[in-house]
């Protein structure tokens, strides 16, 4: 088991490997592309994420407002240097899960992917060194923010790219509000994961206030079965993930009932996606451009996000329960794209296969996990499972072996019940994806949630305390270890 204390040592060796060297950097109107900095220690393994702790430097919201949340991904740490609050990021390789199991190889920053949350007050004057320890060129844009004109991570056109091993010192005053993002300019490192949100609350807070403040970046991911690196050339994709996690791995957003609840939602990939929430109606009230300056706003329980931008919603949560917020695209609510993953797979399909278009690719014709629907479209992998595999249903009522019904564990009890429909195929993994934020929900849950797709907890205040002390008591254990 991963411990979070070393986790977090490795945060704090890392960080303050990356502020020593920022002691040499020239001037940031010189040599923006300063020499490659003194290497730092590599934070490159699967599990290692930026320090959760407190950040260094003060509380980061001001007095009364709620601290944007973002599941399953860190703050970014920061501290003062002449007024000026600096942030150390570091662009890399990270190894990132998207549930128990999917390895997969990204890019990221400081150990994150999506990178970690950035979170200012407007007006603050902000200092980002950023050292590229990618393979490539890079170069960072302040996605929204009215920066000058040199500080925009334009390469080419505002600045030089920074070479592999090399800084960039980023500097200005933040005059916005509201929800943005940092992101690579290059289009490829997009799809790699190169993003995190850039948080700027207001100096005069907004009315009404909220009691939770959430964030979420939609990233989409085109990964062959069996492969661990994204193909940023793909047209077409199979993994879709909220902060870095496919359902049902994402950490579930907690409310108490009656509270008022801000979620923030960034989309930066190939698709837009209409995010669709259970049991509530919402409000939009900011974009990637900021707060929405009037009250004639319009009730909703569908915003279409679309490429680049960013949507702030808030309703009232008054409806207890476990709801699903997620994208209502029918692709983007499933993993792996379930009908391709038999042939894909097949152990010997590296011979042409019968597999066409008007065959419906399995659809149609003959099984989309059975041995006469390869693809034979060039992607046949030649490794892996067995030829023709039984895929599970959804759990039904009344079945005895429910509790069972976990993978690896046991064949499950309904497996091939229905051959030739995948769209029915489901894995419930509840006890793999169990954490505090996941207690008492609803046996079997956690087969209905794929792809795009997260839980808000609307929940009575006992269960919700309940929680939190559970997290506590994980939080305690892991500080042991
Ligand atoms: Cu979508």
């Amino acid at each position: 088991m991963r411990s979070s204390r070393r986790l977090f040592l490795r945060g704090v060796v890392s960080v303050a490997g990356a502020a020593g060297a920022a002691t040499a950097v020239s001037a940031q109107h010189e040599d923006h592309t300063a020499p490659p900095a003194p290497q730092a220690p590599v934070t490159t393994s699967r599990s290692v994420r930026a320090s959760r702790e407190t950040p260094i430097g003060g509380p980061q919201v001001l007095p009364g407002v709620a601290e944007v949340v973002t599941p399953d991904v860190p703050k970014m740490p920061w501290h003062i240097e002449d007024g000026v609050k600096v942030f150390n990021i570091v662009v890399e390789h990270v190894g990132t899960e998207f549930l128990p199991g999917r390895f997969v190889d990204a890019w990221g920053f400081n150990g994150s992917v999506p990178g970690p949350t950035i979170e200012v007050i407007e007006g603050d004057r902000v200092r980002l060194v950023v050292d590229n320890k990618l393979p490539e060129p890079f170069s960072m844009h302040w996605h929204g923010l009215e920066v000058p004109n040199e500080m925009d991570g334009m390469p080419g056109i505002s600045q030089d790219a920074i070479p592999p091993g090399g800084r960039f010192v980023y500097e200005f005053t933040v005059r916005q509000n509201g929800t943005f993002f940092y992101h690579s300019h290059m289009a490829m490192q997009e799809m790699m994961g190169l993003i995190g949100l850039f948080i700027i609350h207001p100096r005069r807070p907004y009315t009404p206030r909220v009691d939770r403040d959430f964030g979420i970046i939609l990233q989409e991911w085109a990964i062959l079965p069996n492969n661990t690196i994204p193909n940023s050339l793909a047209m077409e994709f199979n993994w879709l993930t909220m902060n870095g996690k496919a359902g049902p791995a994402m950490t579930p957003m907690l409310v108490k009932i009656g509270e008022r609840v801000r979620i923030r939602i960034v989309n930066l990939g190939m698709d837009h996606h209409p995010m669709h929430i259970h049991g509530h109606q919402f409000y939009v009230t900011g974009t990637e451009g900021g707060r929405i300056q009037t009250d004639a706003v319009q009730p909703e329980n569908t915003v279409l996000v679309g490429v680049a931008q960013a949507r702030d919603i808030e309703f009232v949560a008054n409806n207890p329960g476990d709801w699903h917020f997620h994208c209502h695209l029918p692709h983007h609510m499933m993993n792996q794209m379930a009908s391709m993953v038999g042939p894909l797979m097949m152990s010997h399909a590296n011979t042409m296969r019968p597999g066409s278009m008007t065959g419906g690719l399995g659809i149609v014709e003959g099984r989309a996990t059975g041995e006469s629907a390869g693809t034979a479209l060039g992607r046949d992998l030649a490794v892996g499972a067995a030829a023709d595999r039984p895929v599970p249903n959804m759990p039904f009522a009344g079945n005895p072996q429910l509790s069972f019904l976990q993978p690896g564990r046991v064949e499950v009890p309904n497996q091939g019940m229905f051959p030739g429909y995948p769209q029915d195929m489901f894995v419930v993994m509840d006890d793999l994806v169990a954490k505090p934020e996941t207690y008492g929900m609803r046996r079997g849950w956690s087969g209905g949630t794929m792809g795009m797709m997260t839980v808000v907890r609307v929940l009575q205040p006992d269960l919700f305390d309940r929680i939190q002390e559970l997290k506590e008591e994980q939080a305690r254990k892991a500080a042991q270890q």
